[in-house]
Formats: structure tokens, sequence, C-alpha cells
């Protein structure tokens, strides 16, 4: 690779930043509060229960309405969880939505663009209790998606903590359900919280790297031949992004 060739270091440098930029857009970003007014995460919209034993909170974000469809028994703050370091998200553990005892906690996600990556991210922790428990979540669109175990107080290395994590596309809706293996005390499950986030296209990035490279080499009227190695295209291949366009006029 020529880093001498300018272009050719934008190029790397273009294709690098392209997808930490546009990466993760947030759509959606719920933080499941109680009644009372439990403090709300940075960043996030506040959803509490229409009324105790109601199953019917929801809201729409981005066209994308999330359901608490079923199963929910009541909520719980449990109380201030510092942020620390690259773990931000104290006010969105600290309370949550927990599903019945004799039934499982529901939710659905619908409105969903299939033409759209979706990474969809759920919190499930109780952080006072339940210590040992496994929570874990089934989605209708594939088998068992992910467990997690719940350890009372953390440790919070992370926003990720305590999470379930999981990509979709080619869909409109997805329904959730959260179990709890009531290994010991309750077995409610619970639900901190929600983010949703598009997930840019590999093709899509690369076509934007090709635009924004062809772009430059038109601007700067060059003749530089890049060299990217063994992974270079033909020099007269029409795709390759290091080479001006010799149709247009300088
Ligand atoms: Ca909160
Ligand atoms: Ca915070
Ligand atoms: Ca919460």
């Amino acid at each position: 690779m020529n880093f001498r060739n300018p272009m050719c270091l934008v190029a790397v440098l273009t294709t690098l930043m392209f997808p930490a930029g546009l990466a993760h857009a947030a759509v959606v970003l719920l933080d499941a509060n109680t009644a009372a007014g439990s403090p709300t995460e940075t960043g996030f919209t506040p959803i509490v229960e229409a009324a105790p034993w109601v199953n019917n909170a929801a809201v729409t974000q981005s066209g994308i309405t999330v359901l608490v469809s079923g199963g929910l028994l009541d909520e719980r703050d449990r109380g201030a969880i510092a942020d620390n370091g690259p773990f931000t998200y104290g006010d969105l553990l600290r309370d949550f939505f927990q599903g019945n005892e004799s039934a499982e906690f529901r939710m659905s996600i619908s409105g969903l663009d299939p033409n759209e990556i979706y990474e969809i991210q759920i919190w499930s922790h109780d952080p006072t209790s339940d210590n040992g428990v496994t929570y874990s979540y089934d989605a209708d669109v594939d088998a068992l998606d992910g467990a997690v175990l719940n350890t009372t107080g953390g440790p919070y290395p992370d926003n990720d903590a305590f999470s379930f994590t999981r990509t979709v596309t080619g869909i409109t809706e997805v329904n959730y359900t959260i179990t709890n293996d009531g290994a010991t005390q309750s077995v409610a499950s619970k639900f901190n919280g929600i983010r949703i986030t598009i997930v840019p296209e590999p093709g899509s990035l690369a076509l934007l790297g090709l635009g924004g490279l062809a772009l430059l080499g038109r601007r700067r009227k060059s003749n530089a031949v890049c060299r990217l190695g063994s992974r270079a295209p033909a020099v007269d291949a029409p795709t390759d992004p290091c080479r001006p366009d010799p149709s247009e006029t300088p």
C-alpha cells in the first residue's frame, strides 16, 4: 500500500471512517421507569405502565412501536447506581418492569423496515436481588437467542452489561419472550430498557467510500495511479476508485 500517495491514504481513511461515523444510528431508546418518576437515562425516552396490572406500555419512535404485550406484573426502582468509566447506564438499569411470576414477560416490536439491518439490545437485570438467576429471551424469528446471568449489584463494566443483543433484517415485526430460570428467589423476569440501532449495510458503505473517492479524484484532477497491493482492481476497471474518469473534461 502506497501511503506516499495522498489519494491512497485518503482511500484508506475514508473506508475506515465511514463505518465509524454511520454505524449504529439509534432509532429507539427507551428506559422502563416507574410511574412515580424514577430517573431517565440520558438520551432515552421514559416509558411507564399506564396503570398497575395493565399490559399496555407502548411507545413509537422513528416509526417503530415497542409494546409490552403481556406478562407484566409491576415495576421497581432499586435506587441509584453510580456511572463509572465506560458504564454510563446507571439510570437505565436501576429501574425496570417485571413479569408476572406465573407468566412470561412479552414484548413486541413492530414497524421495522425489512430493508434495514437492526441491532436490538434489551437489558434484563435486577440490581439488588435474584442473584444467580439467569434471564433468557426467545424471539419468534429464530431459536432461543441468549441468556444473561444476573449478579446482584453488578459489576457494570460497560453499557452492554446485562443485555441481550441480536441483529435482524428482512422483517417488519419481532416478538420477544423474556423468562427467568427461577433458580433463586423470584421468578419474575425483568425489563430495564431497549435500544434499537440501524447498522449500515457493508455494500452501502463500500459505495459511499467509492463515491467519496471518485469525488476526490475529480477534484484533484490527478493522474496518480493508486496501488493497493494484491487487492487492487485492474487499472482500466471502471470501478477503480483511484483513477479519474478519463471521459471527464478536466
Ligand atoms: Ca430509568
Ligand atoms: Ca447515566
Ligand atoms: Ca430502566
